[in-house]
């Protein structure tokens, strides 16, 4: 049967009290080894909060492998980012169970759920559903194509914000903004905002982020999780500056008015 293994409860307690959260994405398929290791040591060393595990097409079968190859090295909790149905682990804590409702794919707001329902019940997995909302960002990315739906416009902002909150009437428990792994332009600081204003489940914020200004910006607007994959994958060293950012937001210890540092 499914646990509860309290990511989503804390979840809502560090957003409760202010505090972001700094996840890096691995995408199995692009498995480095010697880069792995020095990226999973740095997240250790730099308090990463999540990894996601998942990519838009795992063609390698190295989903357990990356999962226990992970597990060994650190305790940083592992949450699967499925692309598909086929992308599904004991392995991991827990999975995002994603809803594409930016998109009019049937078969992503609800098909491949019925698919893997079985599954996820008797798994041990920590499930938390996760409205996916695609945004465009200025190329067209795996997810993009993969799914074969539109991503909502980049100054769109009105879009985004209905898209949100008919996901947080739904009873989706958190909402995922992504330009896409690689976007050329991440989700703006501007639909952030608009997206964080307007619904009170946690906001995760990612594709195309490169700087630790970008972070910053993002963590002002509103995001409650920020995901990092291609920069650090290419740059490992970036976890450190992605850390620092993410950690100068953090509340002020013993001030219960949410004041942050950032
Ligand atoms: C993609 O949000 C993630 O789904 C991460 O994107 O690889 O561009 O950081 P990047």
């Amino acid at each position: 049967m499914t646990h509860d293994k309290g990511i989503y409860a804390g979840l809502l307690a560090a957003k409760k009290h202010g505090e972001k959260k700094l996840v890096v994405l691995f995408d199995p398929d692009k498995l480095r080894l010697k880069k792995m290791e020095q990226t999973l040591d740095l997240a250790v060393e730099c308090g990463v909060d999540y990894f996601f595990i998942g990519g838009s097409l795992v063609v390698n079968n190295m989903l357990d492998g990356l999962l226990a190859q992970i597990r060994q090295r650190c305790p940083v909790p592992l949450i699967l980012f499925p692309g598909n149905s086929f992308q599904l682990s004991y392995r991991a804590d827990g999975i995002l169970f994603l809803s594409l409702i930016s998109g009019r794919n049937p078969e992503l707001l609800i098909g491949q759920h019925v698919i893997s329902a079985p599954f996820l019940k008797m798994s041990p997995l920590e499930i938390i559903s996760t409205g996916y909302m695609l945004v465009d960002g200025g190329v067209q990315t795996a997810v993009q194509y993969m799914s074969n739906t539109y991503p909502i416009p980049a100054h769109k902002d009105d879009i985004a914000v209905c898209t949100a909150l008919a996901g947080e009437l739904l009873g989706l428990r958190m909402l995922y903004l992504d330009a896409g792994s690689g976007a050329k332009t991440p989700v703006s600081e501007s639909m952030i905002e608009a997206v964080s204003g307007a619904v009170s489940i946690p906001l995760i914020v990612g594709g195309g982020i490169r700087t630790p200004e970008k972070v910053a910006a993002n963590l002002r607007a509103g995001a409650d999780l920020i995901v990092v994959g291609n920069a650090i994958e290419q740059d490992p060293v970036l976890i450190r500056e992605m850390a620092a950012a993410v950690k100068d937001f953090q509340p002020v210890l013993g001030n219960d008015s949410g004041t942050v540092n950032g």
